[in-house]
């Protein structure tokens, strides 16, 4: 054992025993993290431009910045480029995939028309790799929703054209869910919205109703497949009005019993999903988190280990949600290097979890239900600096991951060997 590797050890003994005294089991807790699994968005990976090339611009009223060098731009790259950043994160994970994601040998297939086959590479190295699949059909950056609507367009054949899509990814999640032994979340975020004020709000709204309930109209075994929906508060190009909002999706969940996506960016400046889950979870069985970084708009920046982040973890285990909630990322920074963003992003989600497994839930609850405010109060902010880093340091360890940013000499490594090849 190295003299670094001995100084970890020794700084866990020492916190476990500070968490002991609160009845905090740390090994317990780490056996209980590593069955976490996060899905990595495979879109960070290559600025959510996918293989299809139908359209060269990213639609739909979200937007990646930046042009930091090197993004992958075949299947081979971004497998490759997943698997680096995979390699930097302790756990099992998952991927999360798009359709324009698909491979179809240079056929031209539209969407409508997409089938398990088209996604048996990525099946084969979900395999080989050990990861669970999830799937999100894509309704963007195509030219039947240039003009801002699909599942909810007025147009009967070009509504068609997008609930066929649907329907067809279901098919290819519940191929997910039956290759790979563990069910993929199969996600519908549709961007349909009006720059200014609209005349009907209820019509489009009606109409989306209708296309869902078509989508799900087959029943897919939950145990391959499982739907959920996402809304949204505004888009670029959709800021006075969005089909499927908050309000909408909610009920359309409960009534229909899909999970519900809440993304961390889809709500007004100072909302914040942290608040929502424990709504959620008394009216639906499962929820989908699309964990991500707002900056004064749905910006989608790289999750950091905020206040927010910590609150939604907190949430997750305070309430005992784990087992019911998929915890999804979904970020996309061109400005930085790209796996340097994914590993970041995802090492702070976990730390974030794992901070909120170690906090004495049961005794702030009872200071809570005694009234004693004063106690939860002070045990609340100094757990805040407990030594959970030496836990964080030794999991990685453990996990034979990098502890602490030695993972970014792999990744500056990694770019000058493959990276700034790339064209
Ligand atoms: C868009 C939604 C959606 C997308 C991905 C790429 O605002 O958040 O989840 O980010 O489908
Ligand atoms: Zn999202």
């Amino acid at each position: 054992m190295s003299e670094v590797q001995k100084r970890i050890e020794e700084n866990y003994l020492r916190a476990k025993e500070a968490y002991a005294e609160w009845g905090i089991d740390t090994d317990e807790i780490l056996e209980k993290l590593e069955r976490v699994s996060i899905s990595l968005h495979c879109w960070q990976g290559d600025d959510v431009a996918g293989f299809e090339r139908v359209s060269e611009d990213l639609t739909g009223g979200i937007q990646v910045t930046g042009n930091y060098p090197g993004k992958a731009k075949t299947p081979q790259e971004l497998r490759a480029d997943i698997e680096k950043a995979l390699s930097l994160i302790p756990g099992k994970h998952r991927l999360n995939l798009h359709a324009i994601y698909a491979e179809t040998d240079g056929e031209k297939v539209e969407r409508n028309e997409l089938q398990p086959k088209h996604f048996k590479n990525w099946v084969e190295w979900a395999k080989a790799q050990g990861l669970g699949l999830d799937f999100n059909p894509t309704f963007f950056s195509h030219p039947l929703s240039d003009d801002g609507f699909t599942l909810s367009h007025s147009n009967k054949e070009i509504q068609k054209f997008w609930i066929e899509h649907g329907k067809a990814c279901r098919k290819i999640g519940e191929y997910f869910g039956k290759e790979l032994g563990t069910p993929c979340v199969t996600n519908i975020w549709i961007p349909d919205g009006y720059k200014d004020i609209p005349v009907d709000r209820f019509g489009p709204r009606q109409r989306l109703k209708e296309a869902l309930d078509e989508i799900l109209q087959e029943k897919i075994s939950p145990e391959y497949n499982l739907d959920a929906v996402e809304s949204k508060l505004f888009g670029i190009g959709s800021e006075s009005y969005v089909v499927g909002s908050h309000e909408f999706y909610m009920g359309y969940a409960v009534k229909n019993n899909t999970l519900l996506c809440l993304d961390a960016g889809h709500f007004h400046p100072t909302e914040v999903i942290s608040n929502k889950i424990s709504a959620m979870m008394n009216f639906l069985d499962e929820i989908l988190l699309h964990v991500s970084r707002p900056v004064r708009w749905d910006s989608d920046h790289v999750v950091i280990f905020d206040d927010e982040l910590q609150a939604i973890m907190q949430e997750i285990v305070r309430g005992d949600f784990l087992n019911r909630t998929h915890i999804a990322l979904d970020f996309f920074d061109a400005s930085i290097n790209r796996i340097a963003a994914w590993v970041i992003g995802t090492r702070n989600a976990i730390k974030a979890l794992l901070k909120a497994m170690l906090e004495p839930v049961e005794k702030l609850k009872q200071y809570e239900l005694e009234g004693d405010f004063t106690s939860r109060l002070a045990l609340l902010e100094e757990f805040k600096s407990y030594p959970f880093g030496a836990i964080w340091d030794y999991y990685c360890l453990k996990q034979n991951v990098p502890v602490k940013e030695a993972w970014l000499d792999e990744v500056k490594q990694y770019e000058k060997e493959v990276l700034s090849k790339r064209e």
